[in-house]
This record gives structure tokens, sequence and C-alpha cells, in this order.
């Protein structure tokens, strides 16, 4: 097989790199690992930044999420008994974030890629990137039970934080910035309307929880659980009431409770790999970096890294320039640095580590009722949450 450029996966990254590529009259190759099917029903992000919309728009693929996806207009973040709601576009000038869930997403665009874009093939593991530091990249990958090669001019590594294209780099050029938190995620799909219309951020003694949703009957709801929890460790009514618990407040407000449809346990790490590119590779997404979802940064952060890599190789197309290409990975992190400090401040601001002293309780209740009471800090949070401008 030969394109101009292979790229590695189809989660969020790879399937809108290979869109925005198509838009622009660039051949690409998607190699996918696991079916269809599996990358569609796969549970992930739930919230698009405004930046992220506007592209999925541009690139032909927002028809069903203006349909189906719910405009929200702010958080509210709940510490000791009381509520406060964060108002975006107050806050912002106008700017809002759009609840649609990344499964959407990518249904909306493997749809458009099977329709009119180039070959996206599923049960294609890529065994190996070779020759990125030469004319003539390829991908080792098998696709049912044989090896193939996918020449191309291009590697991108849309693979994920358990991908092969970063093994590419040379391990003495290569810098990772690490951080695993002492906790994870137990998260579920629920049939049952969510309690609140926006979503909730909740600090307690017990740990953090948070409501979010996927339609006005599906709600979305995580729990803070010690690192290496099983999720059938805990059954519904255990999850329920520690929800309950976690979200109680001083005003009578109720969480409803409905059967739970899907559960699972997310780790939580914060790790950037620099550089993002090493001569015809460039990795994208969780390929390059990992962040903690309590700022709902990942799948936007794939968003910027693609734009700014299509952009990048469509001005070298029509200019010869290569440029943008030579400074995709110090552009794209500048943008990752700053989602990773906001993941890690909403982190620790909400999160309750099994080793906090009573100085850190206190400290993070200090900082909350900072931005309760201080339109600079509040707008600090809004400014992040409803995204940072693609450069
Ligand atoms: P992805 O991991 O989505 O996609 C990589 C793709 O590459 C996968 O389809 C994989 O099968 C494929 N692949 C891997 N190795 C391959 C190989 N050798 N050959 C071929 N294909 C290969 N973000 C939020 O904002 N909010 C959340 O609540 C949230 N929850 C998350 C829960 C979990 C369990 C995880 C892992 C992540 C979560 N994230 C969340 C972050 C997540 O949304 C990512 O940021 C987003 O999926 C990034 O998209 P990609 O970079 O495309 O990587
Ligand atoms: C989700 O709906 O899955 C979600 C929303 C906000 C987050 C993380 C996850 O910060």
């Amino acid at each position: 097989m030969r394109t101009t450029v292979g790229i590695i996966g189809a989660g969020p990254a790879g399937l809108l790199l290979a869109r925005l590529l198509h838009t622009a009259g660039i051949e690409s190759v998607v190699l996918e690992s696991r079916d269809r099917e599996y990358v569609e029903r796969r549970q992930r992000a739930g919230v698009l930044e405004q930046g992220t919309v506007d592209v999925l728009r541009a690139a032909g693929a927002g028809a069903r999420m203006d349909r189906e996806g719910l405009r929200h207009d702010g958080i509210e973040l709940r510490f000791a008994r009381r509520r406060y709601r964060v108002d975006f576009p107050a806050l912002t000038g106008g700017k809002s974030v759009m609840v649609y869930a990344q499964t959407e997403v990518c249904k909306d665009l493997i749809a458009l890629q099977v329709k009119e874009g180039g070959p996206l093939v599923f049960g294609a593991e890529a065994l190996a990137v070779r020759g990125v530091d030469g004319e003539r990249p390829h991908v080792v990958f098998r696709h049912e039970g044989r090896e193939d090669v996918l020449e191309c001019d291009y590697v991108v590594g849309c693979d994920g934080f358990w991908g092969v294209a970063r093994k590419a780099v040379p391990a003495e050029l290569v810098r990772v910035y690490e951080r695993t938190y002492p906790f994870g995620w137990l998260g579920i799909l629920a049939d049952v309307p969510p309690s609140h219309d926006e979503l909730v951020y909740a600090h307690h003694d017990r740990g953090f929880a948070l409501l979010s949703m996927r339609s006005p009957a599906v709600s979305r709801l995580y729990l803070q659980v010690p690192e290496g929890t099983d999720a059938d460790a805990w059954d519904d009514d255990e999850i329920w009431r520690e929800l309950e618990r976690r979200f109680e407040t001083g005003d009578g407000w109720r969480l409803e409770r409905g059967p739970v449809t899907q559960k699972s346990v997310t780790p939580m790490r914060s790790h950037v790999q620099e550089p993002m590119r090493y001569g015809r590779l460039f990795l994208a997404g969780d390929a390059a970096h990992i962040v903690p979802p309590t700022g709902a940064k990942g799948l936007n952060l794939a968003v910027g890294d693609v734009v700014t890599l299509a952009r990048a190789l469509t001005h070298q197309r029509e200019t010869g320039s290569a440029e943008l290409l030579d400074s995709y990975s110090e552009t794209c992190l500048r943008r990752v640095w700053q989602a990773e400090r906001f993941s890690y401040d909403m982190t620790t601001l909400l999160h309750r580590a099994p080793d906090a002293t009573a100085f850190e309780d206190r400290l993070q209740l200090a900082r909350l009722e900072r931005i309760a009471t201080s339109r600079a800090a509040a707008t600090d949070l809004a400014e992040a949450y409803t995204g940072f401008p693609f450069e």
C-alpha cells in the first residue's frame, strides 16, 4: 500500500486528521487495530470546547452534534455543602461548551470517512514504524493474519498512550514528563435523566464526584476511587449511596437513581512526551500527551494537534515550505502545557489524596473559596475550561 500520510489510530485524533486532510485534498490511510464497533462504543470524553465544535462544523462533521449535542453555559462547583456556578459566557465574553460524547464524534467521523474519505482499515495493527529519519517512511502492520507495509511520505502516530508510533523516536532524543495520581475514576452510565442541567464537580471529604450526562435521558457519573480499584468491587447500590453522600448540599437537592448500564475505572495520569515530531513522524493526541480527565481536555487537545498538523501539511503542499511542519511540536506543546496546568489544578483542587494533610484539606477549601469570590480566579477557570485558542 502507498499513500501521502499514514495515520495510525482511529480515535478522535486519527479520524479528524484524516477528515481535515481529505477536505484539503491530501491522501491518507488510517490503520486501526480494533474493530469499528469497539471504537464507536468506547466510553470516554464528554465535553467539546468551542474550538472543537467549530472545527467539526467546518469539516462537515457537525450536523448531528448540532441536533443532539447539549450546549452548556456553565458548570457547578460544589463544596462544603455549598453550590457555586461558573458562568462561562459572562466570564469569557460569550464562550460555552458542547456536551456531545466522544463515541458520537467518532461515529460521525467514521461515517464520513467511509462515505467520502480514503481507506480506513479496521483490524490493522501497526507493528513498527520505520524509515522516519529518511525519505521513505513506512508502517509495518498486520491485517487478517498477514503482515503488510504502508509506504507514505509522512507517518502520524494517533495511536494513544499504548501505541507504537512514539517508540520510533530514538530514546536519546525523548524527554518524558509525567505524574501518576494515587486515585482513579469509577465511571457509570445510567438510564436516568441527569439530576442537574449542567455538570457538577463536587469536592467532598470522602472524595471527588462528577455529574455529567450523555443526553436528557442518560446520566454519566464518576466517583474518585483508590488507584487499582476493580469496577466489579462496587455494586450499583454502593455507587449510588456514595454519589449521594458526595453531592450532598444544604438545600434539599436530590440525586435521582436509575439502572446502571456501564461501569469502568479510568486511571489518572499527567504525561507529556517531547518532541512531538521526529523526521517524518508526527505524534498527535494521547500518543504524545495525557491529562487527568478533570479538566475535560483530552479529546480537545487531540483536536488542537491535528488542526495544527493539517494546516502545516497543507502549507507544505501549497508552498513547498516546511516551516509550519518544523514548528509543529513547539506550537502544539504551548497549548498542551496550558492544558496540563489546568488539568493538574482542577485535579488537585477537587480530589482528596489518601495521604492528604489537614493543611492540604484546608488549602483546597481556600482555593475553592477564592474561585467562588474572585472574578479573576473564576475567569481563569472559565477561560481554560471553554478552551485555549488555536494558534
Ligand atoms: P485514542 O486512545 O482515543 O485512540 C487511539 C486509537 O489508536 C485507538 O482506537 C486504538 O485502538 C488505536 N491503536 C493503538 N495502538 C495501535 C496500533 N498499534 N495499531 C493500530 N491502531 C492502534 N478525556 C476527556 O476529556 N474526558 C474524559 O472523561 C475522558 N475519559 C477517558 C477514559 C479513558 C479510559 C481513557 C483511556 C481516556 C479518557 N479521556 C478522557 C481521554 C480521551 O478522551 C483521549 O484524550 C482521547 O481518546 C484522545 O484521542 P486519541 O489521541 O485519538 O487517542
Ligand atoms: C464526561 O462527560 O465523560 C466528562 C465530562 C467532564 C469531565 C470528564 C468527563 O471533566
